[in-house]
């Protein structure tokens, strides 16, 4: 058994060192705020006979291991880093046994009453615990990281607290409002002046081309855009006929494109579109024929912007190892999918976390165009149940 001290400057960060050095097994005994309140002093134990990595991980309770690397990351796991080598090695695969069995239940549950042991100490200093706890099982509902409501909740009562503003209910829902709010960043890919080329890339059947289709009917018909559609999905029979039939109901052109260089020259004969889209093949993780072409095109000379998209029907690890494995080309934004079908939306929180990267558009159905809209801050609050 060994004993350690870790310090740092919030609780997040310090057992964020902690689960680096000791892994997920580390028992924390005690969370200590200094009396000035300049730094966190969590205790930590962790039975040496035992592995220390983690194995379990990363899980909803456990999830030091898959922050963002805009402030919430451990060092050596961020996207593309050691974490993701470990994946490729097959432990992926294995989380998602360990995690039915009922034992790892257990476990984690543990490790989410740990996590929140360790906060209470802080939290009691700020007087807002009843409000700490009711605030907490709302955002837990909406399936957001843990650690991070932790997090955000401890910055949100203590910043409360410090400018007087007291801990009723209303003042902090609207602080935690402010707080997670600006955690996000949300952006129009589509510039309104001059040339926009953006490829749809993401895993098999998210809703790439049904989003493409969406965008390209708002913007040619309603916003009088010239717009072109190129599609480079030619691994799947079906998948030309399918753009080819939006195209000719839109009333666009569209090109098939195998290689990059075909993209390149199309683009050249496009040059006076204002609108380029590019529908790219959906395919499973490891396929790395898909992601040198991706590769490939983010090499050419017209600049194409990649929006990642992503279902929000789908687990955390399984989200946070897309965006590890679209990490070889530089993701612009990402549109989250399949909202309608989603009984909560903190994986959308979640990613934005992780990956540090802006949100684009959300789609709530299948109906062409209606069922997308801007990703925006109203929406977001209606989401993660703040308002
Ligand atoms: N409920 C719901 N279904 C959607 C949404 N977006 C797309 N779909 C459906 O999801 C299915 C797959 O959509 P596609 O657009 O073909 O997905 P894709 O990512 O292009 O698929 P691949 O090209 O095979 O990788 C279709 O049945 C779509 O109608 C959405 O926002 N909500
Ligand atoms: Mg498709």
């Amino acid at each position: 058994m060994q004993i350690r001290k870790f310090r740092g400057v919030d609780v997040r960060a310090t057992l964020d060192a902690v689960r680096e050095e000791l892994g997920e097994d580390a028992l924390i005994l005690e969370t200590r705020r200094s009396a000035s309140g300049g730094f966190v002093e969590i205790s930590a134990v962790i039975e040496i006979d035992e592995p220390a990595s983690g194995k379990y991980s990363p899980g909803k309770y456990a999830s030091y291991e898959t922050s963002s690397p805009k402030g919430h990351s451990p060092k050596g796991h961020s996207p593309g880093g050691s974490y993701n080598a470990g994946l490729q090695s097959g432990s992926y695969g294995s989380q998602y046994i360990s995690e039915e069995d009922g034992t790892s239940h257990v476990l984690r549950e543990l490790r989410g009453l740990k996590d929140f042991l360790s906060v209470i100490s802080v939290r009691d200093e700020t007087q807002g615990g009843k409000n700490f706890l009711r605030l907490e099982q709302e955002m837990d509902k909406s399936g957001i990281d843990r650690s991070f409501i932790h997090d955000v909740l401890i910055r949100t009562i203590t910043r409360a607290a410090e400018a007087g503003d007291g801990t009723d209910i209303d003042t902090l829902r609207s602080r935690l409002k402010s707080a997670v709010l600006g955690e996000i960043t949300t952006k129009n890919p589509i510039s309104d002046s001059g040339q926009t080329v953006m490829a749809l890339v993401g895993p098999t059947g998210v809703g790439k081309t049904t989003t493409l289709a969406k965008l390209a009917s708002i913007m040619a018909l309603k916003k009088k855009k010239k717009v072109a559609l190129l599609t480079m999905d030619t691994f799947r029979i079906a998948a030309v006929d399918q753009l080819r039939r939006y195209a000719d109901i839109i009333g666009v052109p569209v090109s098939v494109a195998e290689t990059p260089e075909e993209v390149q020259r199309l683009l050249r004969e496009y040059k006076d579109k204002d609108l380029i889209l590019i529908d790219t093949a959906g395919r499973g993780r490891g396929d790395t024929e898909q992601m040198q072409k991706l590769h490939a095109l983010s090499e050419l000379d017209v600049k194409v912007k990649f929006n990642l998209v992503l279902s929000v029907n789908t687990r955390d690890a399984y989200l946070y190892d897309t965006v590890r494995r679209f990490g070889g080309v530089n993701i612009d934004s990402i549109t989250f999918t399949k909202l309608d079908e989603s009984p909560e939306f903190g994986p959308i929180l979640n990613t934005v976390l992780y990956s540090g990267k802006p949100l684009a558009f959300f789609t709530d159905g299948q109906r062409v165009p209606e069922d997308i809209e801007a990703a925006s801050s109203k929406r977001l609050e209606s989401l993660f149940l703040l308002n």
